[in-house]
């Protein structure tokens, strides 16, 4: 089912068409809904926006933390087929994501599955649609367990309802929180690319990679590549040869198959897939360069043996390196300092819906206080977050949802306590482990050209501390090294449990991630010396540890609710938020081997309701509606200077 995740474009050979709008919605509370056969048509329902999440357009409580199964459904008509004319091109559904997992019929007909609610999937439907009006059904479901990212669990209620109990700090929003699109895609299309640069005396050597879907009976197709500057100057134009591993290696080229499973029904089986490559040169190069980026247009087109244009998709690229050198972060061969935010996608009313405004809103922000970065903390964000980093020069750590690895439903609470959930020893683990590697993959396969992706975070505050944590993870870090072309960094985010003496997983990190809450979860309140005292302790414990690897503190922070003042600064108050972050940075200051900051959190956020939460986590350094609490101004000052 790993249709291309490719950005959708469109080209003279490509078209898309935005489904979203309202559509017809329904919870399925009885999980009687397939028996019903709901694929033909829901009786009952209410209208629901999508992209959206449903959980804060309810003034019902119940619909609000609504867990189990639900239903979309919406018609479509896709222009140009008649009774007497089919299409020439394939007849594709893109679904930027659905939370959690969704089975997705046309027509009646089951056409796919999806499992991972921040990642898109895409369904081939050509044989499925008719002329006319189609029917779309999405049955959903936002349940947690342990098997499935993010983990958590559901507590059944009394009168058979369920509630989702998330093992991780944020609200279970769910929907079709993403765009929906119709995609007219040719026969023969490129079906991805990837490209690595190696900067040499100057000049970006690029080593490009397609991957051809070949539709055509007779494979003989030209593939070509043209590069745009920032200028409207054509920087190169070049044809790609045809390869294989084999030929790679000096053998006699041969095809592929692709490693595609054909859709539920059997719209396809095996399909041809054609790789290419070139080795290309950029003299004297515009290089993308944190918050100073610079794009090329990419056109890749394809043409049969008469010229005919057979495909062409476009997007844009940025050239730089990024590796990590001893204690040392480098974009492009220089040391880079990361500065910024572990973030969510969450707003008010719009919960975790992707919005353009919101985004912008959120950049400009960042920017304003001189931020560099951000972690997509806690699940791949919609697509259009990272081409706008790409955009703006910004640096992204992409986090792959494997949060709550740790039984506890507040294990910011626990990950000081030393608590100890023998979470990987549980026998369903396999399973998750899986789950997660797919994740990986799709994350991976999505996002691996963007030139603001300088790492890829594998979890969040997983139990780090057993020999069955190692296993599972160096399973996941040896799969991620070998899908990403570009080799960058990985990390994960260890919580305080994950100490230098016990944390068995440190060893697989490119550069560590430490989420520590001195002067908040451990020594909070009273005077900052005690928290102070901890912290430095921890880090000469590390530094003892004689890693040689870059340290980024990827989280820390204090719950401030907007607007409480107190002198001297107490916990909760604006102040306080204040003193929290002078002490960590003076702390931060003396340690060379730290090479970032990245606060908790950019704006306060939705969390399940508790008794450690007021109206949601309110880390924020801006309110939940963007505007600053006292500490953007702290932060501002900093990082303008840093
Ligand atoms: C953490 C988690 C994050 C929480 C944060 C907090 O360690 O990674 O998801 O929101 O602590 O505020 O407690």
């Amino acid at each position: 089912m790993m249709e291309s995740l490719l950005y959708p474009c469109m080209t003279v050979t490509r078209m898309k068409l935005s489904l979203d709008g309202m559509w017809k919605f329904s919870f399925d509370r009885e999980k009687t809904g397939e028996e019903n056969h709901w694929e033909k048509g829901l009786s009952e329902y209410e209208m629901m926006p999508v992209p959206g999440s449903f959980a804060d357009l309810y003034t019902d409580k119940k619909k609000k933390n609504y867990c189990g199964d639900f239903w979309y459904e919406t018609d479509f008509v896709v222009p140009g087929i008649s009774e007497s004319k089919r299409c020439e091109k394939r007849i594709l559904l893109r679904f930027g994501s659905v939370t959690h997992r969704v089975v997705v019929y046309v027509n009646g007909q089951r056409i796919g599955e999806h499992e991972g609610g921040f990642l898109p999937f895409v369904f081939d439907v050509t044989d499925c649609v008719y002329p006319g009006i189609n029917r779309l059904s999405v049955k959903a479901n936002n349940e947690l367990n342990e098997e499935c990212l993010p983990c958590g669990t559901v507590r059944k209620n009394k009168d058979g309802s369920l509630t989702a109990k998330p093992y991780f700090d944020f609200f279970n929003y769910s929907g079709i929180q993403r765009s929906v699109e119709l995609l007219l895609v040719p026969n023969t299309s490129v079906e991805d690319y990837s490209y690595v640069t190696e900067l040499v005396d100057g000049t970006a050597k690029i080593d490009l990679k397609v991957k051809l879907r070949n539709g055509e009976v007779s494979g003989d197709v030209n593939v070509s590549v043209k590069l745009i500057d920032e200028n409207g100057k054509v920087v190169l134009e070049e044809r790609l040869y045809n390869y294989d591993k084999e030929s790679l290696s000096g053998k006699t080229m041969e095809n592929k198959t692709c490693d595609f499973v054909s859709s539920e029904a059997g719209c396809v089986s095996e399909i041809e897939c054609l790789r290419y490559t070139k080795s290309l040169s950029v003299e004297s190069p515009f290089l993308w360069n944190v918050r100073d980026a610079h794009l090329y247009d990419i056109i890749i087109r394809v043409t049969d043996k008469t010229g005919k244009l057979l495909d062409e998709y476009t997007d844009r690229i940025g050239l730089r390196t990024v590796e990590v050198k001893g204690k040392e972060i480098l974009v492009n061969g220089k040391p880079v300092y990361l500065k910024g935010y572990g973030k969510h996608e969450d707003f008010n009313i719009l919960g975790r819906t992707f919005n353009y405004s919101v985004a912008r809103r959120d950049f400009e922000c960042m920017k304003w206080n001189g931020a560099n970065c951000f972690r997509t903390s806690h699940y791949p964000y919609a697509d259009e977050w990272y081409r706008m980093a790409d955009e703006e020069g910004f640096l992204i750590i992409d986090e792959v949802p494997a949060v709550g690895m740790m039984r506890s439903t507040h294990n910011f609470v626990d990950a000081g306590t030393g608590k100890y959930t023998y979470f990987f020893e549980t026998p369903t683990v396999s399973k998750l482990k899986n789950n997660h590697i797919q994740q990986v993959r799709e994350m991976i396969t999505r996002d691996k050209n963007h030139p603001s992706v300088i790492a890829f975070s594998l979890f969040n505050e997983p139990e780090t501390t057993s020999d069955y944590a190692y296993d599972y993870f160096s399973d996941i870090f040896e799969e991620a090294r070998k899908l990403d072309p570009e080799k960058r960094p990985l990390t994960g985010a260890l919580e305080k449990n994950s100490s230098p003496e016990k944390c068995k997983c440190h060893p697989l990190l490119d550069f560590i991630s430490l989420n520590r809450y001195y002067g908040w979860y451990i020594s909070g309140g009273e005077d900052f010396e005690e928290a102070e005292g901890k912290f430095r302790d921890e880090l000469d414990r590390w530094k003892a540890l004689g890693v040689n690897k870059p340290f980024i503190m990827t989280e820390f922070g204090t719950d401030t609710l907007a607007g409480n003042h107190s002198l001297p600064g107490t916990m909760w108050s604006e102040e306080y938020q204040n003193d929290y972050y002078e002490m960590n940075f003076r702390v931060i200051d003396d340690y060379d081997f730290i090479q970032g900051e990245l606060v908790w959190n950019f704006a306060d956020f939705a969390t399940s309701e508790g008794i450690f939460r007021v109206g949601g986590n309110k880390k924020g350094i801006f309110t939940r509606d963007r505007q600053p609490k006292s500490a953007a101004f702290v932060l501002k000052s900093r990082w303008e200077e840093l």
